[in-house]
């Protein structure tokens, strides 16, 4: 970043209006002449962040949901490999080349398949890279990235929302090739999963340093659901596939030909050449299909939704009125027990989950549903929102085929089960007393006001460790968001609850006329209003929750499992974890930190 002159921004959007770059000379306010001349003479195959070709027009909902397969998790290792291939994602598009995890190469596809696992019992997989390079998508080589010596793909896993001892974190510096390089953290490729954490449904996917973005956007993510005795009587109401339906959500931009349409000249291209703030899509992709169509019967369902998108935030609502969603569970796991709830929409950033029952008893056969999206891209300002990306996918209600005697249980049936699978979670939690550690997101542009990176607590992901909390400790982590944009903030090895936030002067705080550490009301205070309450899409335990714009979000974390006991694991051990930004494009360049775990004292 020499020689470019920084500048805090406050309000403007990060994401300027489309520009676009191959008519409009207004807009071609490139400040470098070599790149001026560059854009020019390539614009009909380079596309240009937020300045996408439009995809093809694709018919909606003509093809099934797909239900990724399931792999039982045993006491042998899994091999799980990382294979280059080709899958249809709609019936009128070319197959689009597409990185997937599989056991071989004809099993692979995105998303993955889904890895059932029992708790406590401990699962063993084997990762595996056979990515040739080239990258099938365009790598900034100016943000910090793996950069292996012999060229290569580089993948590592993440399972996240996993307890897990760090070594099996798929730390991002923990990268190999298919050819043997490997980053400064690689240790294995044999990851230990202790699976004795809250059941819930956890995913996997690609986290390699500085090309997370490309990775999944490339196809590298499945689901884990870990499961147990407690929550068996929900796993026999609802099975995988048939009334438990896993909704994966992703946004994506294709050329006719098939390809994934990535900007390969990024918004300050001076500076970095192809990296964009945000990556969005035109066509929206479920289970791995665009807009896909799903057959119900009059019953209750069991809807797993997870934001699998790079920076897309969704926020869901159904075309009926009078259906509701009931919320049961979280990222960290289910609601205590009483206090599942029942909503319009479900706001689900970029790697957040929920779990959710549907009834669908008392719609007539022949009804048709739709799950509509309503949230603005990027969130909460907007101004990428196609009019096709509100609708998601339809669900059509079908007559019970005849002979047909299990109608599905009763709603006080179900909500039996949901008590008992939550039943016990909840250990008591004080955070008062606890240590505070005051951390600021925050956007720089260049010159041009164009975003060229972003911070955590004004540090890189290169800079020394400063968040050190004790094995067994309670901290409140205040999450100072000085940008536009509202931030999904993802801490691995443990869930918080988000305690409330908080809105605060953002010109205030960064001129240092005011102080966050005084309460609101109290002379020199930031705050410009008392906390609020976590919104309803807060609430529960998480790993990744919402820090909006305006407002300081205290994250109450525990070191120690959500569960209430001691981890199985020591989690001193090196490479330690990290926090970061779960916008893929934000992740990569630079929102993300390194955290390592102390022994308690
Ligand atoms: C698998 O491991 C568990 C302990 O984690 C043990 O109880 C069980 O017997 C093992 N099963 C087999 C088939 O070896
Ligand atoms: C992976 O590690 C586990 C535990 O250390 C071991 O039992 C298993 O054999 C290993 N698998 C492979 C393929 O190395
Ligand atoms: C698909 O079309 C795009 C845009 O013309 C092109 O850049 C890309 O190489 C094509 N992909 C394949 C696999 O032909
Ligand atoms: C989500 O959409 C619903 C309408 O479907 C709206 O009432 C709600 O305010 C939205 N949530 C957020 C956080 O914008
Ligand atoms: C929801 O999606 C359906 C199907 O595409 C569409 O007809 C409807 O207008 C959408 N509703 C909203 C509120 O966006
Ligand atoms: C589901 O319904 C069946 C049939 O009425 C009943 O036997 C069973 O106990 C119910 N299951 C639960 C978990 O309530
Ligand atoms: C902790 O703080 C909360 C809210 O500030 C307060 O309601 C509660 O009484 C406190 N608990 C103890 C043990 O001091
Ligand atoms: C951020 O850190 C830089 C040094 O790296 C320092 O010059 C600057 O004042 C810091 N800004 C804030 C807001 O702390
Ligand atoms: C953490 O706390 C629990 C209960 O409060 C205790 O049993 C355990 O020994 C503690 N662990 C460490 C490493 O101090
Ligand atoms: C804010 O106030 C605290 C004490 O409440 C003090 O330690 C700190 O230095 C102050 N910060 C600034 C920037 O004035
Ligand atoms: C704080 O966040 C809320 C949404 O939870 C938003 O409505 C409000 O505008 C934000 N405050 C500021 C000062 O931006
Ligand atoms: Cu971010």
């Amino acid at each position: 970043m020499a020689g470019i002159q920084l500048k805090v921004i406050h309000r403007k959007a990060s994401l300027k209006q489309p520009k676009n770059m191959c008519g409009n000379t207004n807009a071609l306010r490139v400040t470098i002449a070599v790149w001026l001349l560059q854009v020019i003479a390539t614009c009909a195959q380079n596309s240009v962040c937020q300045n996408l070709a439009a995809s093809p027009t694709l018919t909606m909902f003509v093809d099934q949901l797909p239900i990724p397969p399931a792999i039982h998790l045993t006491n042998a290792t899994l091999s799980v490999g990382a294979f280059k291939i080709n899958q249809k994602l709609h019936r009128d598009l070319p197959p689009t080349t597409l990185y997937a995890y599989g056991q071989t190469i004809s099993d692979a596809m995105y998303p993955a398949a889904t890895l059932e696992a029992r708790r406590n019992q401990p699962a063993h997989v084997y990762y595996t890279n056979n990515i040739a390079g080239p990258h099938i998508l365009p790598i900034d080589r100016t943000i910090h990235w793996a950069n292996p010596l012999h060229g290569g793909v580089p993948i590592v896993t993440h399972l996240h929302g996993a307890e897990v001892q760090s070594y099996s974190d798929g730390h991002p510096d923990a990268w190999f090739t298919q050819n043997g390089d490997h980053g400064p953290t690689y240790t294995t490729q044999n990851y230990t999963y202790p699976n004795a954490q809250n059941p819930t449904m956890l995913w996997y996917h690609d986290h390699v340093v500085g090309i997370t973005r490309l990775n999944v956007l490339a196809g590298l993510a499945g689901l884990y659901m870990l499961r147990s005795d407690q929550d068996q009587c929900l796993t026999d109401l609802f099975p995988y596939g048939q009334f438990e339906i896993p909704i994966v959500l992703k946004d994506l931009q294709f050329w006719s030909n098939g390809s994934i349409n990535f900007p390969n000249i990024g918004d300050s291209p001076a500076t970095h050449p192809q990296w964009c703030p945000e990556y969005f899509g035109d066509t929206i992709v479920v289970n791995g299909k665009a807009w896909p169509t799903l057959t119900v019967h009059p019953r209750c369902y069991r809807f797993r939704f997870l934001n699998g998108a790079n920076a897309r935030f969704f926020n869901i609502s159904m075309s009926n009125p009078r259906l509701s969603f009931t919320k049961i569970a979280t990222d960290g796991g289910y609601l205590p027990p009483g206090q599942s709830q029942v909503v319009k929409s479900l706001m689900i950033a970029p790697a957040e989950r929920v779990d959710v029952i549907i009834d669908f008893k008392n719609l007539t056969p022949g009804s048709v549903v739709y799950f509509n999206n309503s949230a603005p891209a990027p969130f909460p300002g907007g101004g990428f929102n196609p009019p096709q990306t509100n609708s998601v996918m339809q669900i059509k209600v079908a007559a019970w085929p005849s002979g047909t005697t299990n109608f599905g249980n009763s709603s006080t049936d179900v909500m039996r089960c949901v008590n008992q699978a939550s039943s016990g979670y909840f250990p008591s939690r004080d955070f008062n007393g606890s240590l505070h550690r005051y951390l600021t997101l925050q956007e720089f542009d260049d010159a041009n006001g164009s975003p060229i990176v972003s911070l955590l607590g004004n540090k890189t992901w290169n800079d020394p460790v400063t968040e050190l909390p004790r094995v067994n400790s309670t901290e409140v982590w205040e999450m100072i968001n000085l940008t536009p944009d509202a931030h999904p903030i993802h801490t691995h090895l443990i869930h918080f609850q988000v305690l409330n936030q908080q809105p605060f002067d953002t010109t205030g705080f960064s001129a240092g006329t005011c102080n966050i550490t005084i309460p609101f009301g109290q002379s020199g205070t930031c705050f410009t209003g008392p906390p609020i309450a976590p919104a309803i899409y807060q609430t529960g335990l998480k790993d990744t929750a919402i820090v909006w714009p305006g407002n300081v979000t205290r994250y109450g974390m525990t070191f120690r499992s959500a569960s209430g006991g001691p981890f199985v694991f020591d989690p001193t051990t090196e490479p330690g974890y990290v926090w970061h930004c779960h916008i893929l494009d934000h992740e990569d360049n630079d929102m993300m930190r390194p955290y390592k775990v102390l022994p308690a004292v």
